[in-house]
């Protein structure tokens, strides 16, 4: 044998122990296609009472409830009831990037009294009135995503980043532009876009306290001391206050509300794929890497599980999701259905190579299986095969990326949003001139 095929042979091995390494340090966590399951996924375009669907008519007046009613009672929960008084404040507004572009702060105010509330920070391009515009949160503070020293820094609670950036969960000056990568700001506004990003611990901070803090207790009937057991945990709740921000950007006279692209990264884009599902309101809905509880499959229990996420992140579903751990198969919903709440608007879902945790092919397969219910609307299938790295593929209404790298957003997901939001404008430009 030569020298060569040893070396190889070493390295296989190299990588297969490291890869067992990699399995062995998270118990039940798979990390391998040939392990993963076989399953059946539940119909979408099935009533509860077993009979077909088989018009659009039939899917939006009845299947469309069946199937967001089981995504809220087994996943994200319910908003509650009660409602609560909502109101904004513009706080200041100045010019950026050398003049094209204009910003503001945006208090959206939640209940009676001025304590909690979240800064929307709004970036409009002044080359066109009325712009089509991304909405989606910000992990660490709306500093954080641009070197703009006049943007206000969150008094919020935040999650410690090990860097002089924060000290004792609250953030500080040298965050400044920390998370700017993610936010190419003079791209989105030089193609003709607004974006608009709020801090998503200001609607409710991303530790568990039983929900004391954040907006859950504003909603507490007498008595109530956390949200009941088919009632919202965090995502539902930040993915109901960028329903509010979406209020906010239907008044402003810079933005189409007509053309708001709700979009999120890793647990931000779980988020933001409830979000597109519960408000349609919303015209483009935007998931990446947002994996286990967003848009990867659950029965592949691949990387991330839901006995993994429940464990380490119990405050973010609701209070019956824990019943499925480790056993999805009793689900009666799967994250296909999650896309499929979202047509015919459009959908657009990104993977990353390295991001295993949140299984990239299960990502694809939700949108995959998504396919009946698009078909109603006339978009194309999409095919079964994943498509290779660094190949978008697009059909009229739903996108798709694996990117090459790590769990993040960059400024090519970012081009490929862009250039899919495009293609959703001219059509809709065609549309309205038929
Ligand atoms: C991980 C979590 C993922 C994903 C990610 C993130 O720890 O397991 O579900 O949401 O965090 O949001 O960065």
């Amino acid at each position: 044998m030569s020298i060569r095929v040893h070396a190889l042979m070493g390295l296989i091995f190299l990588m297969c122990f490291m890869n067992q390494q990699v399995t062995a340090q998270r118990p039940g966590i798979n990390q391998d296609e040939a392990k993963v399951p076989s399953f059946t996924l539940p119909e979408v375009l099935k009533f509860n009472d077993g009979s077909h669907v088989e018009t659009v008519d039939a899917w939006e007046s009845k299947r469309r409830l069946e199937v967001f009613d089981a995504m809220a009672n087994n996943i994200y929960g319910h908003v509650p009831k009660r409602e609560i008084n909502v109101d904004f404040r513009v706080t200041s507004s100045w010019e950026v990037l050398n003049g094209s572009a204009t910003r503001k702060e945006v208090r959206v105010i939640f209940g009676d009294d001025e304590e909690c509330f979240a800064t929307l920070l709004v970036t409009l391009p002044k080359s066109r009135s009325q712009v089509p515009c991304f909405l989606g949160y910000n992990f660490h503070g709306n500093h954080t995503t641009t070197d703009d020293p006049k943007v206000a820094i969150t008094k919020s609670w935040v999650r410690d980043r090990k860097s002089p950036s924060t000290s004792g969960n609250r953030a500080n000056e040298e965050g400044r532009g920390t998370s700017a990568s993610r936010w190419p700001y003079r791209d989105i506004v030089e193609a003709g876009y607004g974006v608009a990003t709020v801090y998503y611990g200001d609607v409710d901070p991303d530790i568990h306290d039983q929900f004391k803090n954040g907006i859950h207790p504003l909603f507490y009937e007498p008595g109530q001391t956390k949200p009941k057991k088919s009632e919202w945990g965090s995502i539902g709740a930040w993915a109901w206050a960028l329903s509010r921000c979406l209020d906010y950007l239907n008044e402003d006279s810079g933005v189409d509300g007509n053309h708001v692209a709700v979009i999120g990264h890793s647990r931000l884009g779980k988020t933001s794929l409830w979000a597109g599902a519960s408000d349609e309101r919303f015209w483009m809905t935007i998931s990446n890497n947002s994996g286990c509880g967003g848009a990867a499959l659950n029965r592949r229990k691949f990387g991330e599980t839901v006995a993994a996420i429940n464990r380490s992140f119990p405050h973010w579903f609701c209070d019956r999701f824990p019943e499925f751990n480790d056993r999805e198969v009793d689900l009666p919903v799967d994250q296909h259905m999650l896309m499929a709440l979202i047509a015919p608007r459009a959908v657009y879902v990104a993977s990353a190579t390295g991001d295993r945790w949140a299984d990239p092919r299960g990502e694809y397969l939700s949108l995959y299986h998504s396919n009946a219910v698009f078909e109603l609307y006339r978009d194309a299938a999409l095919q079964l095969a994943s498509p290779a790295a660094d190949e978008p593929r697009r059909t009229q209404l739903r996108g798709y990326h694996l990117r090459s790298g790590k769990h993040d957003i960059t400024a090519y997901d970012w081009e490929q949003y862009i250039q899919f939001g495009d293609l959703q404008l001219e059509k809709s430009r065609g549309d309205s001139k038929k």
